[in-house]
This record gives C-alpha cells, structure tokens and sequence, in this order.
C-alpha cells in the first residue's frame, strides 16, 4: 500500500506500526486504588497498613519493570471525564478557522495547534494545551533570558459554552490524584511520603487535549511518535478506540493498552528517573492510528515548578555504591527546548535527559 499522507507525516522504516498491534492478556499492570479511599497514605513515618502495603508494593513494581501502570477506583468522578471529554469533541468539531483563534504561536505554547512533530516527523493529529495554575510572573522565571515563561497563559475558546469549566473542575480532580500517586512513589523509594511535594509549589502542570483523525495510511503515520515524558507523571485518560503502544522493557516490543472504562493509565516521567537515580524509567510510548475511528485522550502532565533543579535525590545517592547517574539540569530551560522543538521541525535532535547522563 503506498502512502496517502503528506510525506511530512511518513515515518523512517524502522519506526513504522506492524499492522496488528501486540494486544496480550499480560498488558501494562492494572493497579486498584480502592485501599486509598479507606486508608489515608501514612505521613508519619509509622507502619502502612496491610492494603496500603501491597498497594506499595505493587506500585513499586509496576514502576520498575514498565514504567506504566493503569488504575481504578482512583476517586475521580467520572462525570469530570465524560464533561472534558465532551468539551474536547465540542472543540475540535468546531470550524478550522474558529480553532485558528486560539492556536499557539512560537512564543506561548498554550492553546490549539495541529502541526506538532515528534522526533522531527509530523504527528497525525491536533491538539489543545492549558496550563493547570496560571504562573505568576516572577515564579515563572527559569532565569534570565527565559521571557518566553512570561506569556504561559490559557487561551480560552468561546465554544462550547462549558469547555472552561470542563476544563479547570478536571484540573483540579487530576492534581489530587497526582499528589495520591506522587506519595504512593515517593514511600516507594524508601521516602517520607511527602519527600518530593515540595518541588510541585509552583508547579507546572498542563493539560493536553488530544484529536487524532481517522488516518488514510495508519501503516506509515503515527497519531504521537515514539517518545518519553520529560516530566514527573503523566495521568491519561483515553475513549474506547485504542492506539497507545507501550514499548515493554523486555523485550522491547511495542504493546497496545487495552482501553479500561473509568481508568486512568499512569506514567513516570523522566524527572522521576533522574530523581530515583534510574531505580525507575520512563518508559518509550507513541500513539497509532487507525483508517476508520477518531480517537479522543487527555494526558495531565504533573510537573514540578519551573525553576526546580532536577537531579538524583540525595538520599538515594552514595558515593561509593550508588554515585548519581546524572548531572543537574534546569526543568525551566529543558521544558523551553522541548516546546520549542516539538511546534517546528529542527534538524538536530531534542533535549533528553541522556544528554545529562554522567560518563561512567
Ligand atoms: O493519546 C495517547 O494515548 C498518548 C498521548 C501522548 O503520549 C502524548 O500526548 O504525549
């Protein structure tokens, strides 16, 4: 079959969808959150009970071998999903010249945009970013000559009516299911369980409402290439459709997540590799696409204030049998070059954490 796309979407060979995904039975794993609307996450220091400490433990787990999980019984509403979900199809429904008023341009991020690229190829899709906490000025601020922060503002759109308050009641369900799970991994790593709340003051969060059309040549394009999270977790919420693969550590094959009603699919990001010193890592994902059905998702980025240094915990770090894997690198300025890389096609590669990995 030859290609129907622009070629600006075709990917190299090698990085092309086989035409059926791996769907097994043994998928990414599925956690249940139910013991944390019983038991509140021990701040104390003191002994977790029994169901907070196999929910630890599997948590652990998941962290370590996919870097991916999906849960239930989280305690959002579901009527916080379906209400976005129903502003995200409302929104991208809308006419291309009325999307065109809130699009993004290179100096604030936020907004409508269809021309993202992944690794220098276009992706098959469009989308609209918000910011979670509109920042404050100065808070913004990386560091001098980081002006472009100044202009993280949400752009809202006229239409529909309720997509605003869509938008920011589920903002706010997403960023307590982000502490639960922040803490849940910070006791994990052997932490007080609110060890890492501090570097999330200011934070940085945004939504990302995500529309990949039916595709004409799904065999050569992709809806998102193959990529990780830059930030500390991602909270996604998907329809029924399906396409996000997961690369499995493994055996590096690429594995399709099965769409669970209410569930939310978790993923730590690359600030939390750093932080655990590679005890965990951000696991490669992309998105395919498929000829028939549109498909709708919703990633919360969860990511710390933008002035944060990101480094190896101290605490996780001994000179002699655990020296730090990484160099520290300013989230501020990493969040910037990322941006900027993924709105125009570069010719060189984007920033990745690798690049401040130490020599051994
Ligand atoms: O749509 C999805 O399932 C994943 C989206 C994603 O990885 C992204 O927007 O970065």
């Amino acid at each position: 079959m030859g290609s129907l796309v622009d070629p600006a979407f075709v990917q190299a060979p090698e990085h092309r969808p086989k035409p059926t995904a791996t769907e097994t039975a043994v998928g990414i794993p599925l956690i249940d959150l139910s013991p944390l609307l019983h038991s509140p996450i021990p701040t104390d220091g003191g002994a977790a009970p029994p169901a907070i400490s196999s929910l630890l433990a599997e948590v652990e787990a998941a962290c370590r071998d996919w870097g991916f999980f999906q849960v239930i019984n989280h305690g959002v509403p579901s009527e916080l999903l379906d209400n976005i979900m129903a502003a995200s199809k409302g929104f991208f429904a809308l006419p291309a010249e009325e999307k065109w008023q809130v699009k993004r341009d290179e100096v604030n991020p936020l907004g409508y945009y269809n021309t993202e690229h992944t690794k220098n190829v276009r992706d098959w899709k469009e989308v609209f970013d918000l910011i979670v906490e509109e920042l404050p000025v100065p808070l913004a601020l990386a560091e001098p000559g980081a002006d472009e922060f100044l202009s993280l503002r949400n752009r809202w759109p006229e239409h529909p009516p309720a997509f605003r308050e869509a938008c920011e009641k589920y903002t706010k369900a997403m960023n307590e299911l982000a502490f639960k799970l922040l803490e849940l991994i910070s006791l994990t790593l052997g932490l007080p369980a609110k060890r890492l709340n501090g570097f999330f003051k200011d934070r940085a969060s945004f939504i990302r409402l995500n529309h990949y059309p039916p595709c004409p040549s799904p065999h050569l394009a992709l809806g998102v290439g193959r990529h990780k999270d830059a930030g500390a977790l991602t909270i996604l919420a998907q329809d029924d459709v399906g396409g996000l693969d997961v690369k499995r550590r493994s055996d590096g094959e690429w594995i399709r997540v099965k769409p669970i009603p209410n569930s939310y699919i978790i993923n730590v990001g690359d600030i939390i590799q750093v932080w655990s010193n590679d005890k965990y890592e951000s696991a490669e994902h992309r998105v395919s696409v498929n000829l028939e059905r549109e498909r709708f998702s919703i990633p919360f980025f969860f990511n710390p204030a933008l002035y944060v240094t990101v480094q190896p915990l101290d605490e996780l770090i001994d000179e002699k049998k655990r020296p730090a894997k990484y160099n520290a690198y300013n989230w501020g300025e990493f969040f910037k070059a990322r941006k900027n890389s993924n709105f125009k096609k570069l010719e060189v590669e984007n920033v990745q954490i690798y690049h401040f990995k130490k020599a051994v």
